[in-house]
């Protein structure tokens, strides 16, 4: 006779607790030990940790924790817009907005659910989000931990307007480095980007990767759905799979930037680099009644990991 299955309850694994803001936070945790943090102000994942402790996203030691101003770090919902373009602010209001745990969110695929710790969040726009951006929605995010310790965020915006209404949107995600000189990114090579240090004008990648002697803060368009970083010093590479976000922002501020920035350390840009699965050049238009989904998928794997890796296939 075999042992007994251990059965991991997931519901007895999600914990709400408060931070020091007195803010709502739920804690999300696997069997193995790995954790996820995510914040109600703003649907924001401030930790994702491995079962030793580790920390995979960045946050700056001068964040500034007190709303409305958007946390520097983590991974937070860039929506209605991600950019700065007319009234609305940088990056849009959902990231500062206080969301709530939905109780009975609508059904998603049974895969999103399965050997997964998770929790639903809801956004619907307040009278203040109405004046400034004159559309009904409701915005649903699942974020999972799964049994292998990938961090899975899904969006689903849903148009309950009387109107189409079109947004741009992307997960602004603050990863860990070692140290930024020592990164490249792969997986973006031969795309064609927008240079937003120059004006937006539109580039082509020439490098066999992405790599950081200076700032950078780009827009690649139409990139394929994994990428990867690849970080020397820990040895170790994040895989970034996507669906819905065919456009990835690429940030490191290089020290000028940082020094000009009061949430950011000077030195802290050697720390962290922000890859953010968007869809930006062309912004995503619901009709009412339609739903738009977006997906990001974050693993971490070994450091023998390389580009032919790529294939979903081959890294798990
Ligand atoms: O990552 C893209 C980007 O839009 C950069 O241009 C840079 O400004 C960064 O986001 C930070 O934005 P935030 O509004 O969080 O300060």
């Amino acid at each position: 006779m075999g042992h007994p299955a251990i059965v991991w309850d997931y519901r007895e694994a999600l914990e709400v607790t408060k931070d020091w803001n007195g803010i709502e936070e739920v804690v999300l945790r696997n069997p193995q030990g790995d954790s996820a943090r995510v914040s109600l102000h703003g649907g924001r994942v401030v930790s994702w940790r491995n079962h030793q402790g580790e920390e995979r996203l960045f946050t700056s030691s001068k964040a500034i924790f007190k709303p409305p101003k958007a946390v520097r770090g983590g991974s937070s919902i860039c929506f209605p817009q991600f950019g700065n373009r007319g009234a609305l602010e940088q990056h849009g209001f959902a990231r500062n907005k206080n969301w709530t745990i939905d109780e009975k969110p609508p059904t998603l695929h049974p895969d999103d659910s399965q050997g997964k710790c998770f929790v639903d969040l809801l956004l619907k726009p307040s009278e203040e989000d109405l004046k400034s951006w004159p559309h009904s929605f409701e915005f649903r995010l699942r974020v999972s931990l799964a049994v292998d310790g990938n961090l899975i965020l899904i969006s689903r915006i849903r148009n309950i307007n009387g109107k189409p209404f079109s947004f741009s949107f992307a997960y602004h995600t603050y990863l860990s480095v070692s140290d930024i000189s020592e990164v490249r990114v792969e997986g973006l090579e031969t795309l064609d980007y927008l240079d937003n240090l120059c004006q937006k004008e539109r580039f082509t990648e020439q490098g066999d990767a992405v790599t950081f002697e200076s700032e950078v803060d780009r827009i690649y368009l139409s990139s394929p759905n994994v990428i990867a970083v690849l970080d020397h010093g820990r040895k170790r590479t994040y895989v970034i799979r996507k669906e819905g976000l065919p456009d990835v922002a690429v940030w490191n501020p290089w020290e000028k930037k940082s020094k000009s920035m009061m949430d950011f350390g000077d030195e802290e840009y050697k720390q962290m680099l922000s890859v953010d699965g968007a869809a930006m050049e062309k912004p995503i238009t619901l009709k009412p009644g339609e739903e738009w989904t977006g997906r990001l998928e974050l693993s971490v794997v070994r450091s023998t990991f390389c580009s032919e890796d790529l294939d979903p296939l081959a890294c798990h």
